[in-house]
């Protein structure tokens, strides 16, 4: 599928080439250099399920992955992004239903709005858009192949429930207990998995599963909802997390620099992906970091299109708020810490922006020590994305600018090509 537009990144003065990029790896717990020693950085990130407009959090985490993208771009790295797009689930469908839509207008809908978010965020692009439609025919593959290793099983479709032509009677699920890697992303607890097991997706009380825990790879077509072919799967649709599992492997390769999501994909969904791929592949792991964003709240709950309380960036934008002020906002939270969203943080926002604009509007005069300012964005940038301590120094920048009446011009580029705003 077609991506959203690039802007274009200017040249970072001084930049520095092998610059080491550390960021937290949710598995092992601790912060970890990530890139490969060739020079190349291969990110998946967990793209929109395209239900509802892009709201805050979403926001987030796609800005967070961004300044990850930038900041391995200075380093050198030649980086390959990918990113999903969840074109069709079940809280897509539901809500295509509710609505009275076809699910397939409600996803080229809400898929447009995040584009346009995405380009007023100065979001960069990234290379496969990949949509998990398009991804069916290897899920088909995939499931084939870990039903003949033996770590896939069928459970009967409930008599009640009427399946299509060419499906068969049966769903498929991937048996948990023949791999030994499942829990190593999260390191969670057996309860902990089931504690949100069912909120997230799965479907614990399934009867005839193995582990309430294993995840659906396969659901057999059900009259009323959309199926494909599944060969000798009969025909049906792919489970959620084999979506990733299988355009990741197909753009990226097995064993890819970071997995990114929110924190609410640590488990099931990182878990999961991470589990079917170690499945298919004889053990071996998807990705060598898993990386996320924390949660953004509103009104102390998580913001979610599920409950509804939503800060839209679309409507933000159509308010009126400068979109690079809504991105100082994101910038001014670092990824690792859960907030909630406030109109005061807009505001301080918007009043930060035009001060850096002001400053950066003076013109190139006196500047001494620009070069020093640029370098430390990039060290605190590089160093687990320190985005809050780094629009510090620009702060700092932007005072003195204004004292002595110019500055040195290598600052705003360097703004924009590492931060993503535009003076
Ligand atoms: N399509 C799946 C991933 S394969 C999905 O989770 N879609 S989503 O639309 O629900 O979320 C899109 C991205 O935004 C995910 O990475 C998710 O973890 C992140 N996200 C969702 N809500 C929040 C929030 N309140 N704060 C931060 N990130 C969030
Ligand atoms: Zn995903």
């Amino acid at each position: 599928m077609k991506s959203w537009s690039a802007v274009p990144v200017p040249p970072v003065p001084s930049s520095h080439p092998g610059h080491p990029v550390r960021v937290h790896d949710t598995a092992r717990g601790e912060v970890v250099p990530v890139g490969s020693a060739d020079g190349t950085a291969r990110l998946y990130v967990c793209g929109i399920t395209p239900y509802d407009a892009t709201h805050m959090g979403h926001a987030a985490t796609y800005v967070t992955f961004d300044l990850l993208h930038r900041v391995w771009r200075d380093a050198g790295y030649d980086v390959t992004y990918v990113q999903n797009v969840t074109d069709v689930d079940e809280p897509l469908l539901e809500r295509a239903e509710r609505d009275g839509v076809p699910w397939e207008e409600l996803a080229r809908r809400e898929i447009d709005l995040f584009f346009s978010d995405m380009e007023a965020l100065r979001v960069l692009p990234p290379d496969h858009y990949v949509g998990a439609v398009e991804g069916i025919p290897d899920d088909v593959a995939a499931v084939r192949q870990l039903l003949g290793t033996g770590v896939a099983y069928p459970v009967p479709v409930p008599e009640e429930e009427r399946t299509v032509e060419g499906a068969g009677r049966v769903d498929l699920y991937l048996d948990l207990a023949t791999q030994d890697t499942f829990g190593h992303v999260s390191g969670w607890t057996r309860e902990e998995m089931m504690a949100v097991s069912a909120e997230r997706g799965g479907d614990p009380e399934r009867v005839g599963k193995r582990d309430p825990l294993d995840p659906l790879l396969w659901r057999a077509g059900r009259v009323g909802e959309p199926h494909w072919d599944g060969e000798t799967l009969g025909r049906g649709r792919p489970g959620w997390h084999i979506e990733c599992s299988t355009i990741a492997q197909r753009y990226l390769g097995v064993g890819l620099d970071v997995q990114g999501g929110g924190s609410d994909l640590i488990f099931p969904h990182h878990e999961m992906t991470s589990v079917e791929t170690a499945a298919m592949t004889g053990g071996r792991q998807f990705a060598r970091a898993y990386v996320h964003q924390a949660m953004v709240g509103l009104d102390g709950e998580k913001m979610s299109k599920s409950r509804g309380n939503l800060v839209l960036v679309s409507r933000l934008r159509a308010a009126g708020a400068d979109p690079m002020a809504v991105r100082l906002v994101l910038l001014a939270q670092h990824y690792r810490s859960a907030w909630e969203w406030t109109d005061g943080l807009l505001h301080r926002a918007q009043e930060r922006l035009e001060v850096w604009r002001s400053a950066a509007a003076l013109g190139e005069g006196a500047g001494v020590g620009d070069e020093a300012v640029v370098t430390e964005v990039r060290g605190l940038l590089a160093e687990d994305l320190d985005a809050p301590a780094a629009l510090e120094v620009v702060d700092a920048w932007a005072r003195t600018a204004l004292q002595a009446g110019g500055h040195g011009g290598v600052v705003p580029p360097a703004v924009d090509a590492l931060l993503g705003v535009r003076l």
